[in-house]
């Protein structure tokens, strides 16, 4: 008896399974894939209320604010310094080929004139619809926008926050309903993708909320999400638009780029990234310029500007994109310490760009020496460890080497190729990266 039921269980999850139409993604949404793939670097941007206080993005949660105290944040929020056209221009200027704009984070404020919330940037004193500005200006310097878009809510009642992880101190008292607050997600992202023209991609986050902590084995969730319902929407409405979403697992049927947050993909460092990379998705990885996403007035820990061009060689190593993250100021600036650096990485990428963008992770994975990246009949070996030494790179995929030489200078290097093996010794260089070319085939 035991045995049969066991068989229909089995027969009814088979059925289930494949009853579920997989998604096939459309010639567009391939197309912005590679488009991606091949763009290396872009811009985080989380800015909101939150900022004011001046202490991150989660300070409602960690300060234990309720609802009601933190709704007062809205009448302070008035970014009169804030300026669109400086902010794509510096991102384009820094050599990035995309924003990703926080719409709503898990406070649940909407930075833009939202039909469905009154928590939204309309009922502030700037009353100055935020994406809007973003979005066009981004329309106009040719930047794609990617829009980023909590899942979790700390907020609302209808969010089932009963089973949430977070957002336990926010007063709420009603009862989570799933149902209205995925029609509620739906109204808002339907506004997000016809009112603002073509949006690249949408960054889902907050899942997490209704799962175990990281490193526990049963990362299911305690809510159906219906993502189906969710994705297929978005790729209803523009069929470009790549849907990513931060859950640190496997991605999810629908889903068109797996991120990492703070790691390289395969490396988990941040001990939130045990996910396996996916060969077949675009990968990105989003870092913060210090230690903090959302503006922290207190957080110095600025990282260096040699180290930031590490990271985005390595990630271009993987194969991956770099989200870098800026939090602007309450009042719409962007500190100084961060426009610094993102004016180097720019400058760098003058030069360098050619190794960086269009390429493919290199044949080899990245180094404690530094990272490949490679196109066709070329291979960029970039060396970031000052005293590296010699460099061999074992299984080289090419048979013969033309040419070796320093990418900057065009000055011959002497690399050997030997039984599969190539040795290289770099000359001692005072650049963040050296990068020799190899040509062959
Ligand atoms: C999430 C956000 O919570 C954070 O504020 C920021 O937007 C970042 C880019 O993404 O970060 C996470 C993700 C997962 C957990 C915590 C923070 N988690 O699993 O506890």
């Amino acid at each position: 008896m035991k045995r049969m039921l066991l068989s229909l269980m089995v027969a009814f999850v088979c059925v289930a399974a494949t009853a579920q139409t997989k998604y096939v993604p459309s010639a567009e949404n391939l197309k912005d894939r590679q488009w991606f793939t091949d763009a290396k670097f872009g811009l985080f941007i989380h800015w909101g209320p939150f900022s004011i206080p001046g202490s991150g993005e989660w300070v409602m949660n960690e300060r234990k604010i309720t609802v009601k105290n933190y709704t007062r944040l809205m009448d302070f929020f008035n970014p009169i310094d804030f300026n669109a056209q400086e902010w794509v221009s510096m991102a384009k200027n820094a050599g990035m080929k995309y924003i990703t704009l926080i719409t709503r984070h898990h406070d649940g404020f909407s930075m833009w004139d939202t039909k469905y919330s009154d928590f939204n940037i309309m009922n502030s004193p700037y009353k100055k619809d935020i994406v809007k500005m973003v979005a066009d200006e981004c329309h106009k310097q040719g930047v794609k926008l990617f829009l980023y878009y909590s899942l979790l809510d700390w907020r609302r009642e209808d969010y089932p926050h009963e089973t949430g992880r977070t957002g336990q101190y926010s007063g709420r008292t009603g009862k989570g309903d799933y149902a209205s607050y995925l029609q509620f997600m739906k109204n808002q992202l339907t506004e997000l993708l016809t009112k603002y023209g073509e949006i690249s991609g949408i960054w889902f986050d907050g899942h997490w909320d209704q799962t175990a902590p990281e490193g526990e084995k049963d990362r299911s969730s305690r809510i159906d999400w219906k993502y189906d319902e969710i994705y297929g929407l978005i790729h209803k409405l523009q069929p470009q638009c790549m849907i990513g979403n931060n859950h640190h697992l496997t991605p999810f049927d629908g889903e068109d780029f797996q991120m990492f947050e703070r790691d390289l993909p395969g490396e988990n460092k941040s001990g939130l990234s045990f996910q396996e990379a996916s060969n077949k998705l675009p990968l990105e990885t989003c870092e913060t310029i210090n230690g903090s996403w959302g503006f922290n007035i207190t957080d110095t820990s600025y990282k260096t500007p040699k180290q930031l061009i590490d990271y985005l060689v390595r990630a271009s190593g993987y194969g991956a994109n770099l989200l870098l993250n800026i939090g602007p100021m309450p009042n719409g600036d962007i500190q100084p310490e961060f426009k610094e650096r993102l004016a180097y990485m720019g400058k760098w990428l003058q030069t360098y760009g050619q190794t960086i963008y269009n390429t493919k992770g290199g044949y080899l994975r990245p180094q404690a020496w530094g990272a490949v990246t490679q196109s066709t009949n070329k291979m960029y070996v970039h060396v970031l460890k000052k005293d590296a030494g010699t460099i061999t790179l074992e299984n080289f995929p090419y048979k013969k080497i033309n040419k070796a030489y320093y990418f900057k200078g065009n000055g011959a290097v002497n690399a050997v190729l030997k039984n599969g093996t190539v040795t290289i010794t770099p000359n001692a260089s005072e650049e963040d990266d050296v990068v020799i070319v190899l040509e062959g085939a």
